[in-house]
């Protein structure tokens, strides 16, 4: 948002400034102020003009002038009504060189799933891409991953919703010991060379103001589980705990390990060099799952994780 548009939020929260308050300590002219309040007011900004002057009552909106006050990380937001993917559109962004930038839409028309499968992305929902480029190792991309579950199953608990983490990284609901409900999906897309990340998009999806009608019968939403939210507080809550994460990398794994619903569970994985099945014991600290297997102890570090019925 633009920075004299912040100030003038900011000194209009909590407090009545009249027009020529406002001229005077950001410098610029009456006619400015009245010309950003009205700008403002057309974002979704509720402004109160009195007598006294104006006053923000309510940011009722979900846009990305709403989604960036009040916003403490350092991303700037673009909001779309409708998209294809939000990760397609990050990493174009990324391509012409952006950073900290989140793409945010209410639908989404050709969402993405890990593998080239669909995603379901109907209005209502938080569909979000980040984009980063972290002086980090490829190999411990997966922790930026792993954050994003961390964030998103933080964020949905604060909503008032059971949920933990399936390994890698989907969020779901428990339904009883072994069965679950999906009711959030990552994707990471990253570009690189030998030893160096040129940039990284975390998209992250999240059921949230959504019917469960309206998702494939293996999914929940928010709504269903806790009701409603408001979604620019979600977001901002979400984009905050993975910038604080992100920062904190050696953070990720134990905070994963506390949310996680994989551990102590008899798993099958199915990994591109074939399936295996035993109990997932631990995470290593790069996210890899260790699985104790009738063969003896594997480390899996990507693929497709069920959760058993224990034998
Ligand atoms: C994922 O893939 O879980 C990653 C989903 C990432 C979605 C976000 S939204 C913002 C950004 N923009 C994009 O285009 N994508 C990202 P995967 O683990 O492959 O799971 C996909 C499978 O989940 C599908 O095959 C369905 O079975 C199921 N599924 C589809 N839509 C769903 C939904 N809304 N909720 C729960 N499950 C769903």
């Amino acid at each position: 948002m633009n920075e004299t548009r912040r100030s003038i939020l900011g000194a209009i929260d909590g407090e009545t400034l009249s027009g020529p308050t406002l001229a005077a300590e950001l410098g610029i002219s009456r006619a400015a102020v009245w010309k950003h309040i009205e700008a403002l007011r057309a974002a979704g900004f509720e402004i109160e003009s009195g007598a006294d002057g104006y006053r923000l009552i309510d940011v009722a909106a979900y846009n990305g002038p709403a989604v960036e006050y009040g916003l403490d990380a350092p991303f700037t937001v673009e909001y779309h009504d409708a998209i294809g993917s939000t990760n397609d559109r990050a990493r174009e962004l990324a391509t012409d060189g952006a950073a900290d930038v989140a793409v945010l839409a209410d639908e989404q028309t050709g969402g993405r799933g890990r593998l080239e499968r669909e995603w379901s992305a109907p209005a209502g929902g938080v569909w979000v891409s980040i984009v980063s480029r972290p002086a980090i190792e490829p190999a411990r991309a997966p922790l930026y991953t792993l954050a994003a579950s961390v964030a998103t199953a933080r964020a949905a608990r604060e909503a008032g919703v059971d949920a933990r983490i399936k390994w890698p990284n989907d969020v779901v609901v428990p339904i009883d010991d072994t069965d679950y409900r999906k009711l959030a999906g990552i994707l990471t897309e990253m570009e690189g060379e030998m030893g160096r990340i040129e940039w990284l998009v975390v998209g992250i999806g999240v059921n949230a103001n959504v019917d469960a009608d309206a998702l494939p019968e293996t999914a929940t939403s928010i709504r269903a589980e806790a009701g409603d939210i408001d979604r620019r507080l979600f977001v901002q809550r979400l984009l905050e705990a993975f910038d604080r994460y992100r920062n904190d990398l050696e953070g990720v794994v134990p905070a994963w390990r506390e949310h996680a619903l994989t551990l102590g569970q008899r798993v099958r994985i199915d990994r591109q060099t074939g399936e295996i099945v035993g109990d997932a014991v631990d995470v290593t600290a790069s996210g890899a799952l260790v699985v104790d297997t009738e063969n003896g102890r594997e480390t899996v570090s990507a693929g497709d994780c069920e959760h058993l019925r224990p034998v």
